[in-house]
């Protein structure tokens, strides 16, 4: 019998020494939020949530319905069990500061608003820091996110390695699924939206993406991060959101999608860099700061490095 979630969290509480009782409360509610969020995903055509809601976020991005629903969902749940002392959001202006000290939480509530429409894998972000969420992806205490897919995934770190959980609907719990997951060292796919190659500010870049063309590579871009992440992590190769004109900091937000996924990455075995230095390293000067992302297969973000002169 597969092991679920907060039972697996219970097991693990000797051998990760910050894994205390709040912390498997705190990430018990998360997931059990993301499985509210999953259940509405699953419905969205029926329930005349899909589309606009009619408002612009804090990033200039036109807010879908869900994406609204999916943020009041997790910050409830996340208020309400106590355990959390600051919250924010990839939808909210400023964080939710509710005590001084305790559990910090960071989550893009509805990563790929672009797939919502359409019925293509979506998924949720959160990372949870001690105390402040202002502090270096090193310093998470745990990353994960859910994909809404085919199936419902729960794909997390505490700081030793990765594990996913697939949702049981009919028992509705995460069970565990893959008790370890680890990137291959070297694969065949790049994910990158290239119809931005003529913007992209480092000509190395192009030249990279060029080779792995010689080299037979294939492309895949969802244009859901997490999607194409959780692509990356069980295949290998690399994922890219580069710097260009228009976004000269790259697109992907540090606190929400950059750092969870590249502290994953790592702990899967890979490497997540912003071209110039480690992801874990960056230290956030603001709640919305954006970072250029190379993550992946260390073999091939290390060859984009080289590419790139770095
Ligand atoms: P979102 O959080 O508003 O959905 O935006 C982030 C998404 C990522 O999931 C994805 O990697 C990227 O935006 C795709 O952007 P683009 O359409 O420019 O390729
Ligand atoms: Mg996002």
């Amino acid at each position: 019998m597969a092991v679920p979630f907060t039972a697996y969290l219970l097991s693990k509480k000797g051998e990760i020494p910050h894994l205390d009782d709040d912390l498997i409360i705190l990430l018990s509610e998360i997931a059990s939020a993301t499985k509210e969020i999953a259940g509405k995903v699953r419905k969205a055509g029926l329930l005349n949530i899909l589309g606009s809601a009619g408002k612009v976020n804090v990033q200039g991005e036109e807010v879908q319905k869900l994406d609204e629903l999916a943020n009041e969902i997790l910050l409830e749940r996340i208020k309400n069990c106590g355990k959390a002392c600051e919250i924010a959001s990839e939808e909210l202006e400023t964080s939710v500061k509710l005590s001084d000290s305790g559990y910090a939480v960071s989550f893009d509530p509805l990563d790929g608003s672009s797939n919502i429409d359409v019925n293509v894998s979506i998924g949720t972000i959160f990372s949870v820091h001690k105390d402040s969420v202002l502090k270096p992806g090193r310093e998470l205490l745990c990353a994960g996110y859910v994909i809404y897919g085919p199936s419902t995934m729960l794909v997390i770190s505490l700081g030793k390695g990765v594990v996913a959980f697939t949702l049981d609907t009919e028992s509705g719990n995460y069970l565990l699924s893959h008790p370890e997951v680890k990137l291959p060292e070297k694969g065949k796919i790049y994910s990158i939206n290239e119809a931005n190659r003529e913007k992209w500010t480092e000509e190395g870049l192009r030249k990279f993406i060029d080779y792995l063309k010689g080299e037979k590579y294939t492309l895949r871009y969802v244009g859901s991060m997490v999607a194409d992440v959780h692509r990356t992590l069980f295949k290998g190769g690399v994922f890219i959101y580069p710097a260009d004109k228009k976004n000269t900091s790259g697109k992907l937000r540090l606190l929400y999608e950059a750092s969870p996924m590249s502290f994953l990455i790592e702990q899967a075995g890979g490497i997540g860099t912003t071209g110039k230095e480690r992801i874990l390293d960056v230290v956030p000067e603001k709640l919305h700061q954006r970072v250029p992302v190379i993550i992946g297969s260390k073999w091939e973000v290390e060859k984009c490095l080289e590419f790139l002169g770095g």
